[in-house]
């Protein structure tokens, strides 16, 4: 059985997608991050970035103790070994998705994230940020969207590549972006969200886990602007 620290967030989203998608049996454990969750000392020992997703596996592939996983692109790669699933065992299909599973988690996830904050939870609205993440956004986009001219999913046959990408555009008018401007990255978009196991992810799951939005004055002081002291505070 998984245990999947979660919030519905992109994030968190990848993960579930994926357990639905493989149908491996998993227990949410949820970690509502508006509340400061993240902090708890028990969950600092399986993810010490005080950051959800994580997971702890307690039948690992080699047995022996639980293993636990922190960092959404990390946990796809050790979900996709223990089920051979979504990640071909082929050098070159391999490091096909290997590469687009870290281009979104060092370009897309990361700006479209940045992105978000200048956007729309920024008390003060600072043009050249927003102007800076909203066209990068805009050229990841272009990207994902030449990349996808003449293919179906991002990395050869449908792959951790695409549950990651996915969820970062999923919210892509808060991102600035149009996405009838990309109409190669739309056909993905919409295969995407059609699959079963994404609408459940999407329709069934996130909805039972609410909290209050971040920009809320109560999540705000716990989401923003932290420092190492928060962290070696949650320690103590
Ligand atoms: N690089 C990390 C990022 C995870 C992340 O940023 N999670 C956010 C929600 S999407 C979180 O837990 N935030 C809590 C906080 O900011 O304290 C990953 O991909 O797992």
């Amino acid at each position: 059985m998984i245990d999947l620290y979660y919030w519905p967030t992109p994030n968190g989203h990848k993960i579930s997608i994926f357990l639905e998608e493989a149908g491996l049996p998993y227990r949410i454990i949820p970690v509502n991050i508006g509340k400061g969750e993240q902090f708890e000392a028990s969950f600092l020992k399986i993810s010490p970035n005080n950051r959800m997703p994580a997971i702890v596996d307690d039948d690992p592939a080699e047995k022996g103790p639980p293993i636990s996983v922190f960092e959404s692109g990390a946990i796809l790669v050790y979900l996709a070994e223990k089920t051979g699933k979504f990640l071909p065992k082929d050098l070159r299909g391999r490091h096909e998705v290997l590469q687009w599973l870290f281009w979104q988690m060092g370009g897309l996830g990361p700006m479209s994230g940045q992105n978000n904050h200048f956007a729309n939870y920024a008390v003060e609205k600072i043009p050249y940020a927003i102007e800076r993440y909203v066209k990068e956004t805009n050229r990841l986009y272009g990207v994902m969207d030449q990349r996808l001219a003449d293919r179906e999913y991002l990395a050869g046959p449908y792959s951790i590549a695409d549950m990651a990408s996915y969820p970062w555009t999923v919210p892509y008018e808060r991102y600035g972006q149009n996405i009838d401007d990309f109409p190669n990255m739309k056909r993905w978009w919409l295969r995407m969200r059609d699959r079963p196991a994404v609408k459940r992810s999407y329709e069934e799951i996130g909805p039972k886990y609410r909290g209050v939005p971040a920009n809320h004055p109560d999540a705000a002081k716990i989401l923003f602007g932290q420092t190492a002291a928060s962290v070696k505070a949650a320690q103590r």
